[in-house]
């Protein structure tokens, strides 16, 4: 069996050592730019975190794809075969990872550290004891991820709650309703720059977001508005539309949002190669692909 590994920007070599080790009889081979077209009509599997756009032609054998990562927007291009199976990483420990992660940021915000921070660049010793922080927290994306940020928010005393396609609130009144938001939804044509002028307008004046998704979830132009103008008292940015986020772009000096390089959890290349071994070893007993995605739903 030929597998494609579409790992670009991360290096596909660990992949390539984790994959081997579990499964050798695997022919797999690293895309670049001058592969020849016999080598990608043999492929069977592509592996990886996005597809060339114009690639999926050249592989007439493709029947699955296999995402490193939990997102799959950037494999989904629009010349991939309606029968190709498309599967994602869903990883517990990625879950929690993304969990620390938030409620690092919301515990940030709501314990009011960064007034701290600000005061000792000065060395002003100021006390504004914050109470028990219990604040509204609506995490957009009830799958894996979102779930467990839930759960972990909860854990620490946040009133949260999570907010989906098949939630009976709207968008809009979830927002109003809450004084923070967390967004942990999949990127689809539906989800695309979601939180816009509107979205943060519904929000309470002075509410705080979280955005640990993808940057197109969110139209930047208005979320550096809507914080220039107070109406958000700022936001955490894991992800951004351009990455890497260019030296240039007004998001980085906007005072109150927090920039991370889309570090708040990623899964291990060791776990990655499991999961990946585990449903080739699926398929091949004719079971279905685990974690396949719904391709209309695109998540
Ligand atoms: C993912 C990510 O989708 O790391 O897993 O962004």
């Amino acid at each position: 069996m030929k597998v494609l590994l579409l790992t670009q920007p991360m290096p596909a070599a660990p992949f390539i050592g984790a994959i081997s080790a579990l499964a050798p009889e695997l022919e797999l081979i690293e895309f670049r730019s001058g592969l020849d077209d016999a080598t990608l009509a043999a492929v069977d599997v592509a592996v990886g975190w996005s597809m060339p756009p114009g690639l999926p032609a050249r592989m007439p054998k493709l029947g699955w794809v296999c995402s490193i990562a939990a997102g799959v927007e950037k494999l989904l291009v629009p010349d991939l075969a309606p029968h190709v199976v498309v599967s994602r990483t869903v990883d517990p420990a990625q879950a929690a990872g993304m969990a620390q992660f938030v409620v690092t940021m919301v515990l940030r915000h709501a314990r009011d550290l960064e007034r701290y921070a600000a005061q000792q660049q000065e060395r002003a010793w100021l006390r504004r004891p914050t109470p028990l922080a219990t604040h509204r927290v609506a995490v957009l994306g009830t799958g894996a991820i979102g779930s467990e940020v839930v759960r972990w928010l909860e854990r620490v005393g946040f009133r949260a709650r999570g907010w989906g396609r098949r939630s009976t609130e709207t968008l809009h009144e979830v927002l109003a309703d809450s004084d923070i938001v967390v967004c942990a939804l999949p990127l689809t044509e539906a989800t695309e720059g979601l939180l816009d002028a509107r979205a943060l307008a519904a929000m309470p004046r002075g509410s705080y977001l979280v955005n640990v998704a993808r940057g197109a979830h969110v139209v930047e132009a208005d979320l550096i508005e809507a914080v220039r103008s107070g109406q958000l008292s700022g936001a955490a940015l894991d992800v951004q539309r351009r990455e890497p986020l260019p030296a240039d772009d007004p998001l980085w000096s906007v005072p109150g949002i927090i920039i991370t390089p889309h570090v708040a959890a990623q899964s291990s290349t060791e776990v990655i190669a499991a999961q990946f071994v585990a449903a080739l070893r699926a398929l091949q007993r004719g079971e279905g692909v685990p974690n396949s995605i719904d391709r209309a739903l695109g998540y």
